[in-house]
């Protein structure tokens, strides 16, 4: 029988960890024959609740499910992982500074960065989902100097999926039509959703959807808006969507790319005229032998090469916010 797949998941008792953990702990994320161990993190506030989920998980008697470690010790909790799924991070309060957050942010991805560093496998993979993400992912891969760079990921599927859904409704589609959808930048509302380049069917989505006015300025500020609108209908943040993009993220990380790629936010080595060595948001290909690349060849209009510009001019100020406080 196959050795489990350990993965850690930071924030395990919050809002997306609830939705995350059965979805894996199922076969859903690694495959129905591939057992799994779950490494839970949470600060010591959430160990209690923490207790609650572990106690639901075994309820579930998932077969494929090996071992639960519950812990707020990161040595404890990132030893040995082959994946590092950093979900928890402190959100920003009434009165705090985008700066406030950037630095009190940075600290625990410093920490959980050295922490992977010295205890994870080497070649363990991580996909930050905490906000504000491409930022922490980039203070998490500074941190962690023995890991390559390009073993870390932050999470902008969400965006790429709930983008193909509006032109998919637009058009009157089934959204398995939609395809070549990619998201570039940040992942905060200055993503830019590309629908330049979607395809819808095997039509471009523009020759579908002529309405450019409508594409413009109501597709991309409804993608980039998203988040805000679930919390107004919810009372509450996206949970479910987010646990289904990094469930989406990862199975397509160790799956060689047939047909549609998708979007993560990598580190960048200037592909498409992006600020080398930031973590931002481009289309992705996974090879036969499970190493990613940008894809190539993608032309961008003046637009959004301006759009994307701007996307990734707010990750080198985060980048200066954030490093500045760090000391990195
Ligand atoms: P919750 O507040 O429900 O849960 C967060 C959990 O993390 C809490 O249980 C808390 O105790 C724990 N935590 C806080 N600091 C921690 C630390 N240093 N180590 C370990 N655990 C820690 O938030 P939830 O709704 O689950 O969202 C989690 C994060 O995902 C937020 O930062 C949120 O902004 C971000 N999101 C990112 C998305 C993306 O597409 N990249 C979309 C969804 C979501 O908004």
């Amino acid at each position: 029988s196959k050795a489990p797949i350990r993965v850690a998941v930071t924030g395990a008792a919050g809002n997306i960890g609830y939705a995350l953990l059965f979805r894996i702990a199922s076969g859903q994320m690694f495959g129905p024959d591939q057992p799994v161990a779950l490494n839970l993190i949470e600060i010591e506030p959430g160990m209690a609740a923490l207790k609650g989920v572990a106690m639901e998980l075994d309820d579930c008697a998932f077969p494929l499910l090996t071992e639960i470690v519950q812990t707020s010790d990161l040595a404890v909790g990132f030893k040995d992982v082959d994946w590092a799924l950093l979900v928890g991070s402190v959100p920003r309060k009434q009165g705090m500074e985008r700066a406030d957050l950037l630095g009190i942010n940075g600290k625990v991805f410093v920490g959980q960065g050295k922490a992977i560093n010295d205890n994870a496998k080497p070649s363990v993979r991580v996909v930050v989902v905490g906000n504000p993400c491409n930022t922490n992912c980039l203070i998490a891969m500074k941190s962690a100097p023995d890991i390559p760079n390009n073993q870390f990921f932050a999470m902008t599927r969400l965006d790429e999926n709930r983008a193909k859904t509006q032109l998919a409704q637009k058009a009157g589609v089934s959204v398995k039509e939609v395809s070549e959808l990619c998201v570039w930048g940040n992942h905060s509302p200055t993503m830019f959703p590309d629908f330049y380049n979607a395809k819808i069917g095997r039509l471009k989505a523009t020759d579908v959807i002529t309405d450019a006015a409508w594409l413009k300025d109501t597709f991309v500020p409804v993608v980039g808006q998203r988040g805000k609108a679930i919390i107004e209908a919810r009372g509450a943040s996206s949970a479910a969507s987010a646990a289904n993009a990094v469930v989406d993220t990862v199975r397509d990380l160790c799956t060689p790319t047939r047909g549609d790629f998708h979007s993560v936010c990598v580190i960048s080595n200037g592909e498409y005229g992006t600020p080398a060595g930031l973590i931002t948001s481009m289309p992705i290909k996974v090879d036969a032998i499970g190493k990613w690349r940008v894809v190539e060849g993608i032309k961008l209009t003046d637009y959004a090469k301006e759009k994307i510009a701007a996307s990734n001019q707010e990750l080198l100020d985060e980048r200066e916010m954030a490093f500045g406080q760090l000391g990195l």
